[in-house]
């Protein structure tokens, strides 16, 4: 990517209505004569819906070893203290802990795994970086909801992330069931970006990390992405990877289930795609939620 197509603001928002804008880049990049490392079916679903979902990819013993790492991070003060630790706003328990992939041996090495690394570069057909990573642990009785949005609007508005190049890997610690805020996904929404309206507010993620209401669709956006695709939810067992486009709409809504939703979410970016300067009037976001200063590709 030219530097000109780095800083060229292909995908505004946030300057003016809400609007849907096409897709401008691929989502299965071209990948030249390479062997997927999963199902061909499973790309071109992915390619379609925005999303995959990939059971069984991780055994109970070490989803086992994944839910300690979790409870040790949860029980550290240290981690607490550390400013990377996001509350649910009104009870306070543990909403998130970011930047994992290097705060925790066991998180650094698993978004090396080649289960999870090879998927990346093969979708992306280039070398890759985590931009971001984070435990959400939505527990349970008063877990609070993630409203819909694109994450790529906020990375990009917010971030300077420059095109649609990069993908989350969500792999799922506790089980998923249907009542206790899985992630929901609307199957072909990576093909259109809602740009948004309203205006970045000054340290916008002290707010929008516990309770996002900028750089969300407006509903009639939603309503007209919902229409053409639904809503799916991903139900799956531990162990279970759900891979999905940066610019895929998705949410989730509150647990007053006791069953927690713990997910470990990795977000890894094209070396291509480095992030630039925020596409908005502020200052870039501390590193902790978005990779800047270090990049270099992921061994
Ligand atoms: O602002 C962000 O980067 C984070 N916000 C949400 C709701 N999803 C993506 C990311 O974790
Ligand atoms: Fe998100």
């Amino acid at each position: 990517m030219n530097s000109l197509e780095k800083t060229t603001d292909v995908y505004p928002s946030r300057q003016g209505g809400a609007q849907l804008i096409e897709r401008q880049d691929p989502t299965v990049y071209q990948v030249r004569d390479k062997v997927a490392p999963v199902p061909v079916q499973q790309i071109a679903h992915y390619a379609e819906k925005g999303f995959m979902l990939l059971e069984d990819v991780f055994s109970e013993a070490e989803v086992l070893g994944f839910q300690r790492e979790l409870e040790r991070l949860r029980g550290s003060d240290a981690q607490v203290a550390s400013g990377e630790t996001i509350t649910e706003p009104e009870s306070g328990d543990i909403r998130s802990i970011f930047r994992i992939h290097e705060s925790s041996p066991v998180f650094n090495a698993l978004a090396a795994d080649k289960r999870l690394a090879d998927l990346a570069r093969y979708i992306l057909d280039d070398e890759v970086y985590i931009h971001q990573s984070r435990l959400n642990y939505k527990p349970g009785f008063r877990g609070k909801e993630f409203y819909w949005h694109s994450d790529f609007e906020t990375w990009h508005v917010e971030d300077g992330m420059p095109r649609m190049r990069a993908l989350s890997m969500s792999i799922t610690l506790t089980e998923n069931y249907e009542y206790n805020g899985p992630l929901m996904l609307i199957p072909g929404s990576h093909l259109q970006y809602a740009a948004c309206e309203g205006e970045t507010p000054d340290n916008h993620y002290q707010a929008s990390l516990k309770k996002q209401e900028y750089g969300v669709p407006s509903d009639a956006q939603l309503e007209e992405m919902a229409k053409g695709g639904g809503i799916v939810s991903a139900k799956c067992k531990p162990g279970s990877v759900i891979i999905f486009d940066c610019n895929t709409m998705h949410g989730s809504n509150g647990n007053i289930s006791p069953k927690p939703r713990s997910n470990v979410f990795f977000v890894y970016n094209a070396i291509s795609n480095q992030v630039v300067s925020p596409f908005c009037d502020q200052p870039p976001r501390p590193e902790f939620i978005c990779s800047r200063e270090n990049i270099k590709p992921l061994s």
